[in-house]
Parts: structure tokens; sequence; C-alpha cells
């Protein structure tokens, strides 16, 4: 008889404080295995400490769009001037050129063989980093999962809490957001799937504690603050119970975007780039003010 028990981990987006603590609850858990889903990088700047736990768990690692854009500013070095475009040009300057290399390497998704138990897992769909596959959108589930040759299908991306259900006899799974889910405050979910006798019979959803004033204090220290202020109250804000503000932040930035300048990206975008919403300095900086009561990191006062 052979028990075989997976923790699944979406969406760490450099949170390397809820990492460490899902690592925890996993061993307590007695996790034989570890399969990392993508997005581990970008959005808070402990990138490298969080890479370096990915790569000591585990081998069977996927790259998400947020490791797309470092792979693809890598090639082009976009010189977009706007303050929100710091933050991915600070994140990017921050990775040690060892990690580069290494997402660089990493699938889109995979197929992978327990017991006999056949899953394939992606970042966002099978066909790409970038594409969604929500709960609500039963055409594309149904796509993907009317031919499938595996027992299951696995993603995170769009940073849904967990679910899964049978879509065409075939396990249908999201993963959820590990690092910056904007559904809890202090808390990081993810899964432990358990494999017995050939079969899957168990999903755990985990939900773990992890310290969100540790957080504060390592973006004030990493000196991203000096660069732009507004985005790490957006990224705080998911995690510290201001989830909705964030929403709200960026809705209304793109409308204004839309009706100021008629469209959302950039020209000279290429690849995962063209899906970057890059919003001109005074938009972004107007929207602080409008939001400044709700933020955590206040300009001069860091
Ligand atoms: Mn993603």
């Amino acid at each position: 008889m052979i028990k075989i028990k997976i923790a699944i981990i979406s969406d760490i987006h450099g949170n390397s404080v809820a990492l460490k603590e899902i690592l925890n609850d996993a061993e307590k858990n007695k996790v034989d295995e570890y399969i990392f889903l993508g997005d581990q990088v970008n959005d808070l700047p402990f990138g490298n400490e969080t890479l370096s736990l990915v790569r000591k768990y585990s081998d069977k690692v996927l790259k998400g769009n947020k490791e797309q854009y470092f792979i693809e500013y890598d090639e082009e070095k976009y010189d977009w001037k706007n303050i929100q475009f710091k933050n991915t040009i600070f994140m990017y300057n921050e990775l040690s050129k060892d990690n580069l290399e290494y997402i660089k390497k990493l699938p889109h998704a995979m197929k992978l063989e327990y017991d006999g138990v056949k899953l394939l897992i992606a970042h966002g769909s099978p066909k790409s980093v970038e594409e969604q596959l929500h709960q609500s959108n039963r055409e594309l589930l149904n796509k993907y999962t009317e031919n499938l040759e595996e027992d299951a299908l696995i993603f995170g991306h769009t940073h849904e809490k967990i679910w899964h259900e049978k879509i065409n006899n075939k396990l249908v799974m999201n993963c959820g957001c590990s690092g910056v889910s904007p559904y809890y405050i202090g808390q990081a979910e993810y899964v432990i799937l358990e494999i017995n006798n050939g079969k899957i019979d168990n999903i755990d959803y985990r939900l773990v504690d992890f310290d969100i004033e540790l957080i504060k204090e390592k973006i004030i220290k990493s000196g991203i603050l000096n660069e732009d202020t507004v985005f790490m109250n957006l990224t705080y804000g998911a995690i510290s119970g201001h989830g909705m503000m964030r929403y709200k932040f960026l809705h209304e930035a793109r409308q204004i975007m839309l009706e100021k300048n008629g469209k959302l990206y950039r020209d000279n975008a290429k690849g995962i780039f063209q899906y970057f919403k890059l919003y001109d300095d005074d938009i972004w900086l107007g929207l602080a003010e409008k939001y400044k009561d709700e933020f955590t990191f206040k300009k001069g006062e860091i």
C-alpha cells in the first residue's frame, strides 16, 4: 500500500514569510512531495529568500506570468519611466543572477505521475501562463477537460479561494493564492493532496497564519519604498484586510487610463508585456492621494 502526501503551493508572489509557515505546516503533516505552481516571485521584494526555499524543497516547479515578466524584461529592458514600473525593475534587479537563470528554465506546465495517478499541472492554463481558468468559466474548463489524458488538472493564477470539482470525470482544482490572497488577513492557503493505493484519497485545504507585521518591517528595510510607495501599499493592503481597496484602486486606474488614452497597453510591448497594465504617473499618484487613508506606508515617513 502506497500513501503519498503532496503539498501544492501556488502564487507566493515573493511572500517568503508565508512560505516558511506553509513549509512548517507541511512538515508537521508529513508531506512527502512539494509542487509549486508559479508566481513564486514578484510583488513582495523577497524573491531570493523565496526561491532559495522553493529550490531546496522541490524540483517540480512551474513559472507563472510573474516570472515571465522578469525573463522578458531581461531581454527587452523596456525603458518605461513610470513610477509604477520602478517596482518591476527593483524586483528584477534584486534577483540574483543564479535565480534569474533558474526561473528561465522553468516550464509553464508539467505532467506528473504518482502511483499511477496522472496530474497535469499548470500556472494559468495548459496553454499559457496568462490564461485564467475561473470557476465560473464553464466553457473553458470543459474545453481543457473533455479530452484530458490525465486524471487531474491543477493550476492557480486567478487568486480565487481554493476550489475543486469533478468536470468530465476529471479532478479540476485551483490551488488558490498562498502569498497575497485578498480573502484572508495574515493567513496563507495551500493544498495537501493525498494519494492512497493509486487513487486521490483526500484533498485538504490548509490555512496557516503568518506575521504581517514582519512583512511590513521587511518591506521598509528592502528599500523599495524609496522607489514607489503606492504599489507596496496595494500589495500590503491585500494581505492586511484592505483587499477591496486594492481592487477598487486598480479598477479605477484602468477606467481612467482608458478614458484618457483609449487603451491600456504600451504600443512597443511584446510577449507577456502586452498584458502589462502600466498606469501614467498622474493616474497612479492621483489615486494614491484618494486612497491615502487606507495606505500603510506614507511618503516622507519611511
Ligand atoms: Mn499568476
